[in-house]
């Protein structure tokens, strides 16, 4: 794994303003968030769910910095539920309220990566609509839903054909094209190849809005 500093920060309390960019990483159950951010953080920190269940049941944050690609700045990751976890929907979305509210009052999201399987070969309803969820939690805190957000493809290792994912990928993109993101974010669908550099590749390309 590669080389950065990261830790779990117990609550937000201890995140300090200074010279942080905070991402929150999105999507449904199982597209591997805590996956992501474990690999960008260089060690498994998050416990990871093989079962058929929503694992992840709270906001989590993990704190990293990676001197080789960012220099001294700190990024915070912030692991969430997925909010498609039917059962649980409304504590989820409860959770998550809580959390922006909190969050929101001393502190600023940066940017959101919104991770969706490339194996899905269908989709029940468009990617984005999870998107416009967190922008409707998002209308009552006291800062505005970031401009910033990336759409990340994962689990390309487990398609069959390369070929199935890119004519995937083209479609998703036309739905992404169609997603106003209020001038910001990332234009063109990334891939997570399941490394270190890939992850940060990733959360460069968003901070940097450098991708088009
Ligand atoms: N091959 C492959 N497997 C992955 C990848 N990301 C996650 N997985 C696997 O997919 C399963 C779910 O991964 P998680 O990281 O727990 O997914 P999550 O989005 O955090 O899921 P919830 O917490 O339930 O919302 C686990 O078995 C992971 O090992 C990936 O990029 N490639
Ligand atoms: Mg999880």
């Amino acid at each position: 794994m590669g080389s950065a500093i990261s830790s779990l920060l117990p609550t937000i309390d201890n995140i300090q303003q200074d010279d942080i960019t905070i991402i929150a990483v999105v999507g449904q159950t199982g597209v591997g968030k805590s996956t992501f951010i474990n690999t960008a953080a260089g060690k498994e920190i998050l416990t990871i769910g093989h079962g058929l269940r929503p694992h992840t049941l709270k906001v989590q944050h993990v704190e990293c910095s990676n001197p080789k690609h960012y220099g001294n700045r700190k990024v915070i990751f912030v692991d969430t539920p997925a909010f498609d976890a039917v059962s649980e929907e409304k504590l989820i979305e409860e959770k998550l309220k809580t959390w922006l509210k909190s969050i929101s009052k001393k502190l600023r999201i940066s940017g959101i990566l919104y991770l969706h399987r490339i194996t899905d070969g269908k989709l029940t309803d468009p990617p984005i609509i999870r998107l416009a969820l967190l922008q409707e939690l998002c209308k009552d805190s006291s800062r505005p839903f970031p401009n910033r957000v990336a759409f990340v493809t994962t689990m390309w290792g487990k398609l069959r054909s390369e070929d199935v994912g890119r004519q995937r990928e083209e479609e998703l993109q036309k739905h992404w094209d169609k997603v106003p993101r209020g001038g910001g974010g990332v234009s063109r669908i990334m891939r997570f190849e399941d490394s270190f550099d890939s992850a940060w590749s990733i959360v460069l390309a968003l901070i940097e809005e450098g991708i088009s």
